[in-house]
């Protein structure tokens, strides 16, 4: 990676709007030869891939096709977890088809009285499985971590401390009364999150020989990438409805949620929360964390390629409106919270906005907020967008509304 600049260079973040540069975003319903995208066909032929193309090449990197043979290995079944509403499985999926790392662990809660398979709600976490519930018998993961004391990692591993230290942000009770289940899995055992050069996780199967070239996967890529073969694993799973899969991330994994559902079809519902730079928010606008601070902090997530446009952002062929528009017409929602404004809430609402038209070319609801809404007042059309008060996190707040959001639109009410 060719632009590291130390700590000293790098640019103080704006936080003022009047200082938002003056800037054109790329027009998504405009072919890269200026013809108008009038038509839904033209939507799915042309312009499509080649935004989808754009974003692959340029911003995250391409990914490889899933493997041929995978293992899926259920490892534990309970079936009175959470004082008798819940199932839970451990499933571990091994990706060169052999019991060899890289291995990664799904843990699945399903609502006990479920007569039929049932929609999920899937997202990956910073620490492991065992921090989003406070069962104690849950496997305590072995993979790399990045440091942190307060959730309970000492010298990169998870230890018992670790154990529900990330509860508060997955209200598995509450997702399971309404229906629900839920699917987590630990990003690091996809990828870890840190720049060794692409050697470990998945990317020791496809790199061993070769890291990736400019164009190729990064980090986020590889996380997307292993939802989707989680994807892969719950079709074959008769408890759950496959068709019915919310993808939903926080942050970093919010960025990761949104590349997945915009490269996977498959993926029903899509849900950023307060994803930032490199994920809902325009990256025009440069506000709060810019392309210049991301690819400097974390030179690993992105393909080496995104490095062209830092300070250059009105050179970048796309903007995150047109990520937004590649999940068109499915349902999406983006959440921002007031406090976060590292990650820029008007740039990620201005990404809806910015997208509907692709929404509106589908025949969908759209979205219909022309300016920014109230704090704590929900936007739910055919996409979704809401800030609520408070930091930088995930809340009951949110999920109630993506549990809403998951109502309309898997249930129809
Ligand atoms: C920050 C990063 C953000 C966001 C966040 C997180 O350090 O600058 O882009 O990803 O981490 O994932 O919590």
């Amino acid at each position: 990676i060719c632009s590291q600049t130390s700590q000293a260079q790098r640019p103080k973040p704006n936080y003022d709007e009047a200082k938002v540069p003056k800037f054109e975003l790329p027009d998504p319903l405009v072919t890269a030869d200026g013809k108008q995208v009038d038509s839904a066909e033209l939507w799915w032929k042309v312009r499509r891939p080649e935004v989808l193309h754009l974003f692959e090449s340029e911003v995250y990197g391409k990914s490889p096709a899933a493997p041929q043979d995978m293992l899926f290995e259920v490892t534990s079944v309970k079936n009175d977890a959470l004082g008798g509403k819940a199932i839970r499985k451990e499933v571990s999926v091994y990706f060169s088809g052999k019991k060899e790392e890289p291995r990664m662990d799904l843990l699945i809660y399903l609502p006990a009285k479920a007569t039929k398979p049932v929609p999920v709600f899937m997202g990956l976490n910073f620490y492991g499985n065992h921090t989003i519930t406070e069962e104690k018998d849950v496997k305590l993961n072995d993979h790399w971590m990045r440091a942190n004391k307060d959730k309970g990692i000492v010298d990169h591993r998870a230890t018992e401390k670790s154990r529900g230290a990330s509860a508060s942000r997955w209200p598995i009770e509450k997702i399971i009364d309404r229906g629900y289940g839920l699917v987590a899995i630990y990003c690091g055992d996809i990828d870890p999150d840190y720049d060794d050069g692409f050697k470990n996780g998945i990317h020791a199967i496809y790199n061993a020989k070769q890291k990736p070239t400019p164009d190729e996967w990064g980090t986020i890529s590889a996380w997307a990438w292993g939802l989707s073969r989680a994807l892969d694993y719950l079709e074959t799973d008769k408890q759950i409805d496959a068709n019915k899969v919310a993808v939903m991330g926080h942050s970093r994994l919010g960025k990761t949620s949104l590349w997945a559902g915009a490269q996977d079809p498959r993926f029903a519902l899509v849900i950023s929360n307060d994803s930032g730079c490199g994920g809902a928010a325009l990256s025009r606008r440069r506000f709060g964390e810019t392309l210049n601070v991301i690819n400097n902090a974390f030179p690993h997530w992105f393909c080496d390629n995104f490095n062209k446009y830092i300070d250059k952002e009105n050179k970048l062929p796309v903007d995150q409106h047109m990520l937004i528009s590649l999940i068109a017409p499915r349902p999406v929602y983006v959440a921002s919270a007031e406090d976060d404004r590292w990650a820029d809430p008007k740039g990620e609402f201005l990404s809806v906005k910015y997208a509907e038209p692709v929404y509106e070319l589908l025949g969908t609801s759209g979205f219909g907020a022309k300016e920014m809404p109230k704090v704590n007042q929900p936007i739910q059309k055919q996409m979704g967008y809401h800030m609520r008060t408070g930091k930088h996190d995930v809340t009951d707040f949110d999920w109630q509304q993506y549990l809403d959001f998951a109502d309309t639109h898997f249930k129809g009410s």
